[in-house]
């Protein structure tokens, strides 16, 4: 047995020094390198260019890649310290098995016997229960290579109709709205334009600490002259430095979208050309907003009718302008419908698809973008196809060489598939890149539901909390160990470049996926010897499709810092902004710049509803939750890493004093929080950057400390993201 199960509970414990953090001395050490990597950081969409310092097959520190231009050598702290990670003593160096009897519950497995084993269990629950009773869930944090693979693999190689992934949490309601909008789904402007904007409208998004080099380009607009709003429950560190703050009540953004435009119709701050020549639907969206005046829009969102005054003149009449959202208004069981809001916001402006005029959402995971189109959602094929399109089947299935009919038809969200294992109709699992007992709402539910499978396997570098429930570990590999593609917040393709082999009997994921579909017998299709293979043929099978990156290579990509999709030839330059007159669009063609047939923009109209839960007298005040800089999503990798750790070692309850006062608590006290669902005790942190009927907890840790214990498993009925952004909770004081 290697040093897993202490070391496990070792990285529990946050106090004194211990040997399971990565302390960053390696990099003291003055070592020159063997080599430099150009590469992109492991964590968020901005995937900023890094370049690792390699050492004996080791990264061992990192030097700035001034020359990509997204980010010019700039990091946030995790970016510093993600080389940390490869040393690490948790680092999965063989397969495991489940093994009561041993310390820690697990003990080691030789690899092929592992991969045995797997295949022998997918067949047996399979055989006896149906194809879809074996479930696939996967991650945004993948290369678009493997996340293409395992849509394959799921649906050709294991015909299940059950694969869904992590960006089902995140990224879903904006796409979902975007595609109902402007027909594809993608940032419509490279951030470049965020610099010539006048006015920059946030809603939603702690850009400093989530997007941080974002920021950056905020900034750099402000010192032109750009007007920042910025629309938060929070003030957030980039709300301390806009225009005009937005304190709204959580859950209420679609009341504040109609009712700018409601100003906007009411004091003609409209392009009237570009709603009659380029969008369809404006009548009914005016006649629908009618209704929201600003009093009814203060009383509804909790902002001042001045503010919102303030805020639709400065939007309404600019020139151009720049409008960003992220998870703060789509983390709800109404997210597409706010983001509907915000783009409805938008068109009536005119202002998008120009220089300086601009609306995108801003992507989460390492591969947010790129991870949500080719396949591993559970109602998509590659290019941004459609499942239940039969053009589109029979086009992939082509690709695949199988018969469309061989091609399950769509499965169930990440969510509901739990709520299937609870009922016994999904009895196999097989997880790569999620940690969902940590990072799905409700989340002692998702606990009992992993309890219940005949088999789970899970392929990852860490053993992770929902790992832990696993019959059978295989290592997979760290983003360094491998190479591939991924797309950045902007539509940008890039290529993550390989450092070092991975360790151990560790594989790089996408060999360990094939080595399962050869232990079943069912390797065609899956004999790929290197990522850009698997690359050469996700080109064609995207080709034709939305998402088309027929024309992108590897090489392409080196020489020009990445290509936008869509990129339909090898002789076209790739796509930086959307709907530009005369881009390449394979739906319109040519009738105009959107991706429908007519060639226009949808305005939705978008009602406003009350989040699932609202506060009563039982629970009086809202518990919203998200990040904090230092840590990332489920903290299976940043609380692994000493400096992040200390900067913010465990989840800390924000509340206004206001609140604090009424129930007698000060700062660090602990403090009680408890919902329908589940209760947590943290310390409290008090200030003033909060609404005082709203509390904000961050997610990033497991079992008594992880808040999703507390929030509520409601989902947005078109996207299935979940609610995590508002529920009804009560605080009282620890005695
Ligand atoms: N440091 C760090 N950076 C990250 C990540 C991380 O874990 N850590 N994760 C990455 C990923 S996957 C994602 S998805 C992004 C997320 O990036 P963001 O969406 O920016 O981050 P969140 O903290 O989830 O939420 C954003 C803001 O929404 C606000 N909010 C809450 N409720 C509401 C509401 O009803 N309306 C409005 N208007 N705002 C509300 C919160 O106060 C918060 O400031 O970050 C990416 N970057
Ligand atoms: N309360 C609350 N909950 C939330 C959110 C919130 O705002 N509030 N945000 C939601 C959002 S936006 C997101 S994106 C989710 C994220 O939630 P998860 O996806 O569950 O979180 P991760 O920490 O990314 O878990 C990914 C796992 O994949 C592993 N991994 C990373 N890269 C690779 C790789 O290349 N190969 C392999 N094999 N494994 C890899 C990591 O080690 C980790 O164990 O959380 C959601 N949960
Ligand atoms: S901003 Fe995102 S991609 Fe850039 S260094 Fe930080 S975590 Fe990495
Ligand atoms: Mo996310």
């Amino acid at each position: 047995m290697a040093l897993l199960p202490e070391n496990l509970l070792a990285t529990e414990q946050r106090f004194g020094p211990h040997p399971a953090y990565s302390t960053g001395a390696r990099l003291e050490t003055g070592i020159e390198p063997d080599k430099l990597v150009k590469t992109h950081c492991c964590f968020c969409g901005q995937q900023c260019g890094i370049q690792l310092k390699v050492k004996d097959n080791e990264v061992i520190g990192f030097e700035p890649w001034e020359d990509f231009p997204f980010n010019r050598g700039m990091l946030c702290p995790k970016g510093v310290k993600r080389y940390l990670q490869g040393g690490h003593p948790d680092r999965l160096l063989h397969a495991y098995q489940r093994d009561p009897a041993a310390a820690g519950g697990f003990c080691e497995m030789a690899y092929d016997e592992a991969i045995e084993r797997v295949a022998t269990e997918i067949q047996r629950i399979q055989t006896a229960y149906g194809n879809d009773a074996f479930g696939v869930l996967t991650g945004a944090s993948l290369t678009t290579e493997k996340a293409y693979l395992m849509g394959k693999f799921a649906r050709m190689c294991l015909k299940t109709a059950n694969i869904d992934y992590n960006g089902r949490l995140c990224m879903v309601s904006a796409a979902a709205a975007n595609k109902k909008a402007f027909g594809i789904d993608r940032a419509a402007n490279p951030w470049s334009d965020i610099l010539k904007a006048e006015v920059i409208w946030i809603s939603g998004a702690n850009v400093a600490e989530c997007a941080p080099i974002t920021t950056n380009y905020v900034w750099q607009a402000r010192e032109y002259g750009a007007k920042i709003i910025v629309v938060d429950p929070r003030i957030t560190p980039i709300a301390r430095t806009c225009d005009l703050f937005l304190p709204i009540k959580p859950g209420r953004d679609i009341a504040l979208f109609n009712g700018i435009l409601h100003l906007m119709i009411e004091n003609d701050w409209l392009d009237h050309d570009f709603i009659s020549r380029h969008a369809v639907g404006f009548e009914a969206v005016a006649a629908h907003v009618r209704d929201w005046n600003p009093k009814k829009t203060a009383e509804v969102t909790g902002i001042s009718e001045r503010a919102i005054r303030q805020a639709a003149e400065w939007w309404g009449q600019s020139k151009s302008s720049f409008l960003l959202h992220a998870r703060g208004i789509e983390h709800h069981s109404h997210g597409v419908q706010n983001c509907l809001g915000a783009i409805n916001m938008v068109l009536a402006s005119g202002r998008i698809g120009r220089e300086g005029c601009g609306y995108a959402t801003i992507t989460g995971q390492a591969n947010g973008q790129g991870g949500r189109e080719h396949g591993q959602k559970c109602d998509q094929l590659p290019g941004a196809r459609d499942i239940s399109n039969p053009e589109h089947r029979a086009y992939v299935a082509g690709v695949w060489g199988i018969t469309p009919e061989e091609l399950p038809q769509a499965g169930v969200d990440a969510y509901e598939m739990f709520r299937r294992i609870d009922r016994g109709e999904i009895r196999g699992l097989l997880s790569i890149c999620f940690n969902p007992k940590v990072s799905l709402p409700d989340n002692n539910f998702i606990t009992r539901c992993l309890e219940k499978l005949d088999f789970y396997v899970a392929i990852d570098f860490f053993l992770n909390e929902t790992a832990q429930h696993a019959d059978v570990v295989l290592p997979g590999s760290l983003h360094e160990e491998d190479e591939g593609v991924v797309t950045q917040i902007e539509g940008r393709v890039i290529k993550i470049n390989k450092a070092v082999d991975p360790p151990g009997d560790a594989k790089q994921d996408w060999r360990v996926i094939q080595d399962i579909a050869k232990a079943l017998g069912r390797e065609r299709g899956f004999t790929f010897s290197s990522p850009r293979e698997i690359f050469d043929e996700l080109r064609i099978a995207s080709k034709g499709g939305i998402a088309d990156y027929s024309g992108i290579t590897y090489e392409k990509i080196e020489k020009q810092y990445g290509v936008f999709w869509p990129c339909p030839s090898e002789d076209h330059p790739g796509t930086p902004r959307l709907f530009e007159p005369g881009s390449w669009n394979p739906i319109a063609k040519g009738t105009g710049p959107y991706y429908f047939p007519d060639g226009r923009a949808r305005f939705n109209v978008a009602p406003y509803t009350p989040p699932a839960e609202d506060v009563d007298d039982e629970y009086p005040l809202m518990l919203t939750t998200g990040r904090v800089v230092s840590q990332y999503l489920s903290g299976t990798q940043t609380r692994r890493i000493g400096p992040l750790v200390d900067q913010y070692p465990e989840p800390l309850i924000e509340m206004h004093p206001q609140l604090a006062g009424k129930l007698a608590i000060a700062n660090g006290d602990l403090v009680t929080v408890e919902s329908r669902r589940g209760v947590i005790t943290l310390p409290a942190m008090v200030v003033t950057t909060i609404r005082p009927d709203t509390v904000f907890v961050p997610y990033h840790w497991p079992g008594k400390k992880s808040i999703n214990q507390l929030t509520i498993s409601a989902q947005d009925p078109i996207s299935k993201i979940p609610e995590y952004k508002v529920c009804a909770v009560r605080v009282r004081k620890e005695k």
